[in-house]
């Protein structure tokens, strides 16, 4: 796959170039060891293993206190469908890997147009705090791309998903997603599926803490990791929402199938058909939906059913998982 967008290739290259030099000497681990291993999933339907049954039914779509993205509220009818119970686990994708010998866009490596002789990077974005001389560097970018960052070393060279099967699959790009969506029969949930099937997530504990996998702190130097886990948690040790379903808000973003667009009501839609994101014009961009372990009250207070981001396509990075759906027949 080749990004649209020369500008971020280019800006990938300068990033990987930064990288080579950088990471052999910063490789921090992205997540925490916690005494828990694994955490305990309820038991799902015998034929849809791993699977929860959302009803059909109509709700309210997007919000109008919150970010512009998310509006307007609009009424939305969606269909049967089962969701995965978790995000995909690194142990998940694993099977899939074994199984077809897939190898996602990260680890083939990503071209530029603007140079299209060149042999694509093997990078992917890694987020890093920023410090500079062991002080806060408010002036640092907190992401940087690091050359053969992947899902199976998150952190880069050096780091590796042992001991972390349990935990969601990282560095995933679009394609990434859909390939594992295909080989289980299932599909991407669209932005409506997602949200609804989240309603009711993403809510405070009685002393006022999500609970969710989210950022505690001043966010991106402070990080008390009072919800246990610094980076991501193994899938499913937060309580489910009233569907059943875990880690719908926090732990990491999920891709969509849906066209990202800066509000639900976007005009020009038919204009842009890979969608538009002012912060990134000329690439494609997915809806990501969630929030992730890097959301704080102070920044991205995106963990709500109703929160929306725009992710370009071909870049993963070590927040973005995701999970599938199937639209089928309600359990007898
Ligand atoms: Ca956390
Ligand atoms: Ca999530």
């Amino acid at each position: 796959m080749q990004l649209r967008a020369g500008a971020i290739a280019g800006a990938l290259l300068v990033g990987a170039a930064l990288a080579a030099a950088l990471y052999r000497n910063q490789l921090e681990p992205i997540a925490d060891s916690s005494p828990l291993a694994a955490c305990q999933l309820a038991a799902t339907d015998a034929a849809h293993p791993g699977m929860v049954f959302i009803p059909a039914g109509n709700f309210m779509m997007g919000a109008n206190y919150a970010y512009p993205e998310e509006g307007p509220s609009h009424a939305v009818t969606v269909g049967d469908f089962w969701i995965d119970q978790t995000e995909v686990t690194n142990g998940q994708f694993a099977e899939f890997v074994a199984a077809t010998g897939y190898r996602t866009l990260a680890e083939r490596g990503i071209g530029n147009p603007a140079q299209p002789q060149a042999a694509p990077v093997a990078v992917s974005s890694v987020f890093v705090p920023p410090y500079t001389d062991g002080q806060p560097d408010p002036f640092r970018s907190w992401w940087q791309f690091r050359l053969a960052a992947n899902w199976r070393q998150p952190a880069g060279p050096g780091s590796s998903i042992a001991g972390l099967e349990q935990h969601p699959v990282v560095h995933i790009a679009f394609e990434d997603a859909q390939a594992y969506a295909a080989w289980k029969g299932h599909s991407l949930p669209t932005e409506a599926q997602f949200e609804y099937a989240a309603r009711g997530t993403g809510r405070e504990d009685a002393d006022g803490n999500q609970i969710a996998n989210t950022w505690q702190g001043l966010f991106p130097f402070q990080h008390d990791s009072s919800d246990g886990y610094i980076g991501t948690s193994p899938v499913g040790c937060y309580a489910t929402n009233a569907q059943g379903v875990y880690d719908l808000i926090g732990n990491v973003w999920e891709w969509t199938s849906s066209t990202y667009y800066i509000s639900h009501d976007f005009a020009a839609k038919a204009d842009f058909p890979g969608g538009y994101d002012p912060n990134q014009p000329t690439d494609e961009v997915a809806v990501i939906k969630g929030g992730s372990y890097l959301c704080a009250p102070n920044y991205c207070m995106r963990y709500r059913p109703e929160a929306r981001q725009g992710q370009s396509k071909g870049l993963g990075t070590d927040h973005i998982g995701f999970r599938t759906v199937m639209e089928a027949q309600a359990p007898n």
